[in-house]
């Protein structure tokens, strides 16, 4: 089987990063011949800080209602909370004894959440990726679907997974190909070119959230960052640019487009005459998602039980796989 696994932190509110750079890949990946995992990683959503525990089960159930009203289908896909799934934890702990500290230490991510106070971080943010690396192999996924920034992880997943075959002299474990696609990979925050577009950023002008209404995602693009030069015909006029260029990908994406098409309708344009485009064509997308989520947040109970549901279908294959597992190691019991 070709099996799809991935995951979004409900460590704040989904932003147009996630959803061009992961979600849309998933809902595509669902309907082609794939099995498809799809999980909200509240464990992982603790690392950087403990959140509020009604926070934190308010952002699970809106993540999950977000990943369903972008045409993510639990009839067709597996829909699960992290936590539920105990195995994930379990197998996390393995791998905590496979990766080496120097892997870990060589990871961007954990240098850029850490920064200069790695003290006073969680060891769960240091071993991050070893869970992450869980999640997946957990159901033996080939294919992992996620943003640019992920990337290292995904490498880091492989040398887990290479070093477990290769110390128990087993084929158990796959090596996993990273799906990393489409014009948004990488969606940049809207007040500064040089990062990434993010939940955790302090200022909310820097993303597009989910839920933003039609006149919040208006302002934000009318007050993106960007260079007094009209929009290029060509890709490589975009080059230094990078705000001229987040904006040009984000339209792509939005519209399914190449960013060459894009600039061959909307080269020679000022960006007085660009960025209402872009802010109408993004609540035409996003609108419709976020009527239904607020639709299925008015039932937790139903996002509850779909999350219940997914769980049980998830432990059917990650069980015998952590239980093969304990065997490979030596566990009594197993
Ligand atoms: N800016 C982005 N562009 C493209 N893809 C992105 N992703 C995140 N930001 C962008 C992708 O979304 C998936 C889930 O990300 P995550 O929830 O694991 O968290 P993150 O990458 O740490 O996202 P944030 O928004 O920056 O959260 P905080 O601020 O809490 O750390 C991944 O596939 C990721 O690549």
């Amino acid at each position: 089987t070709r099996r799809v696994f991935s995951g979004i932190q409900p460590s704040g509110g989904l932003t147009l990063g996630n959803y061009l750079g992961a979600i849309k890949r998933f809902v595509q990946m669902q309907e082609e011949d794939y099995e498809t995992i799809y999980c909200m990683v509240d464990l992982h959503a603790i690392t950087a800080k403990l959140l509020d525990p009604a926070e934190l089960r308010h952002n699970t159930r809106e993540l999950a209602a977000g990943f369903i009203a972008s045409g993510i289908s639990p009839d067709k896909s597996i829909l699960i909370n992290q936590s539920q799934v105990p195995e994930h934890a379990q197998l996390g702990w393995i791998f905590n004894c496979v990766a080496r500290m120097g892997w870990m230490s060589r990871m961007t991510q954990w240098k850029d959440k850490a920064g200069k106070n790695a003290e006073n971080a969680s060891l769960g943010l240091f071993a991050y990726p070893a869970l992450m690396a869980a999640d997946i192999l957990l159901y033996h996924a080939t294919h992992v679907p996620v943003g640019e920034d992920q990337k290292q992880h995904l490498e880091l997943t492989r040398d887990i997974a290479a070093k477990f075959n290769h110390d128990y002299g087993v084929d158990f474990f796959p090596l996993t190909e990273p799906v990393i696609k489409g014009a948004a990979t990488r969606v940049m925050s809207l007040r500064d070119g040089s990062k990434k577009m993010s939940k955790s950023d302090p200022s909310d002008a820097s993303r597009i959230n989910m839920t933003d209404d039609a006149d919040a995602i208006a302002k934000k693009i009318r007050k993106a960052k960007t260079d007094p030069d009209a929009l290029p015909s060509e890709i490589e006029g975009l080059e230094n640019r990078p705000e001229a260029r987040n904006l040009v990908n984000i339209y792509a994406a939005l519209n399914d487009q190449t960013v060459e098409e894009v600039l061959r309708e909307v080269g020679g344009d000022q960006f007085g005459v660009f960025k209402p485009k872009l802010a109408d064509l993004a609540v035409s997308k996003l609108a419709p998602i976020s009527g239904e989520m607020a639709r299925l947040m008015a039932d937790p109970a139903e996002i509850d039980r779909i999350l219940a549901k997914g769980a049980e279908q998830a432990r059917e294959i990650s069980a015998p796989i952590l239980k093969r597992t304990y065997e490979i190691i030596g566990m009594v019991g197993a």
